[in-house]
């Protein structure tokens, strides 16, 4: 039997439930991007207010697969949260998401639903190449195919960024408000870039458009908690405890943070009451997390992978590795960190470490692995230049380069292929095709200019300290790289 609206009085009492009608749910937002992270996120956080106010429920939309729409619409959106840590796991079961689309079935039906009055939010978990944008510097990329399509077919979009124009132009010409834009993505100043890339597309598409969406709100967002893929190991626990089917349950931790600026003109929910912290900037916690969080966890994803290990929890305990992102953390990133006044760093360094090592989670190292071109700038990048123009040391984080850079030409270390999940693997792997010395892969991967900027290239110390690294990694292997003394904490670099 299937968890639904019908089953869900089956359900044990270990198990939470809507604690409000679901009957009486409308939508007032709708998200773009219906993965686990939202359903893991801001649909648990919306959940727990509904009982409150019901005019809050989701519309979930999936820009790509059916697959979310297909698993949870015989379940009439309803999906559990399990929360595990060493101690055992809780479940839930979230009723926030009471619409679920597939753009690319029906762009109208997507459309119709951001156009109506009731909807006052957009927000947005699109993973960062969604964005269609440079992410060196934070622009449209005009010649996504996307983006072309988009332009060429306004009343037809694929991208997100399609969706959102078109749906605002339409709100105006019917004289509606325009919603606020909420991005919930990985990215600094996700607020400040989303409206960037949707101003330029808007000029691309008209210019008195582009005038129509300057005054749009758009808050810039932390958003965190871990959220591994689902199996079907995590399927059949869920079926176990609740007595029911559920075709996607998601799989997550218990900690969890919002940090959101407070710009919604048309309202939002008391996100507060549910834990979320409204600030007037957010950017202090994005750098925060951004470069603390992601950007050891993509450091821990490419060396663990090519050391055999399969998560994040297996990465964490290769000889060598916790010390070296507690180097990471607190001798290369912390110093390039803006004051956030009255927050315990020391103790935020502690917990990642602890979330990193959670057994429960089984985060594997291939999934963060994924889209390494979108996420070096703002998780490894943008801290390589501060510490750069400080005249401090990086080897750390040039290791977790090299370490994308061994991962990326797409072989492991026993010649075996790699799946690399990105979209320039083609690229990158045309770049590196035949290359077997440090400084030659190097060079020809750092002639990416939409990853690297045109300064980082033009570093002779930065391209050293990456050929250093990726010598050691091709030479020793990533393993006996970590367990050498060469990245202890306090360590010496031999001067790079
Ligand atoms: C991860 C993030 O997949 C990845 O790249 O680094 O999804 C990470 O788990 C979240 O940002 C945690 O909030």
């Amino acid at each position: 039997m299937r968890l639904s609206q019908e089953t869900l009085d089956r359900l044990p009492a270990s198990v939470k439930s809507p604690a409000y009608d679901l009957g009486a749910v409308a939508v007032g937002i709708v998200h773009l991007g219906i993965g686990a992270f939202h359903r893991a996120h801001q649909a648990a956080l919306t959940d727990a207010l509904l009982a409150e106010d019901p005019s809050w429920g989701i519309c979930g939309v999936s820009l790509r697969s059916p697959d979310t729409r297909d698993a949870l619409r015989p379940q009439d959106g309803l999906y559990t949260l399990a929360v595990k840590d060493g101690a055992g796991t809780d479940f839930s079961v979230i009723g926030s998401v009471v619409e679920l689309l597939c753009a690319p079935e029906d762009p109208e039906a997507v459309l119709r639903r951001m156009a109506d009055p009731a909807t006052r939010i957009v927000s947005l978990t699109i993973t960062e190449k969604g964005y269609c944008h440079n992410p060196a510097t934070g622009t449209l990329d005009e010649n996504h195919p996307d983006i072309a399509h988009d332009l060429a077919n306004p009343a037809c979009p694929r991208s997100a960024i399609g969706f959102i124009v078109e749906a605002i132009s339409r709100r105006v010409r019917a004289g509606i408000a325009p919603f606020a834009l909420l991005s919930c993505d990985n990215l600094p100043g996700n607020g400040n870039v989303l409206k960037r890339i949707v101003e330029q597309f808007a000029e691309l598409r008209d210019p008195a458009l582009a005038a129509l969406v300057r005054n749009v709100a758009s808050p810039s967002t932390m958003v965190d908690r871990i959220v591994p893929a689902t199996t079907d190991a995590d399927r059949s626990a869920v079926a176990e405890a609740l007595g029911l089917e559920d075709a996607w349950p998601i799989m997550t931790e218990p900690f969890r943070q919002w940090v959101i600026e407070d710009d919604f003109p048309l309202g939002r929910p008391a996100w507060e009451k549910a834990g979320a912290l409204f600030v007037d900037d957010v950017s202090a916690f994005e750098f925060m997390k951004l470069r603390l969080l992601n950007g050891s966890h993509s450091t821990l994803a490419y060396l663990g992978y090519l050391a055999g290990a399969e998560t994040v929890a297996d990465a964490m305990v290769l000889p060598g590795m916790q010390a070296l992102i507690e180097g990471l953390m607190r001798e290369e990133v912390s110093p390039t960190l803006p004051e956030l006044p009255g927050f315990d760093l020391p103790a935020y360094r502690s917990e990642l470490l602890l979330r990193f090592r959670n057994p429960a989670l089984r985060h594997r190292t291939w999934q963060i692995a994924m889209d390494g071109s979108q996420k070096l700038p703002q998780r490894l990048l943008g801290t390589i230049r501060d510490r750069l123009q400080a005249g401090a040391g990086y080897d750390r984080l040039a290791l977790g380069v090299a370490a994308w850079m061994r991962y990326a030409r797409g072989l492991d270390e026993a010649d075996g292929t790699i799946d690399v999940r990105d979209p320039h693997a083609g690229r990158i792997a045309e770049l590196a095709r035949g290359l077997d010395e440090p400084d030659r892969i190097v060079d020809a991967l750092l002639t990416m200019a939409d990853v690297f900027g045109t300064d980082l290239p033009a570093s002779a110390p930065f391209r050293s300290a990456l050929i250093k690294a990726l010598a050691g990694l091709l030479q020793h292997g990533s393993a006996a790289t970590l367990s050498s003394t060469l990245y202890k904490i306090g360590g010496d670099f031999g001067g790079i």
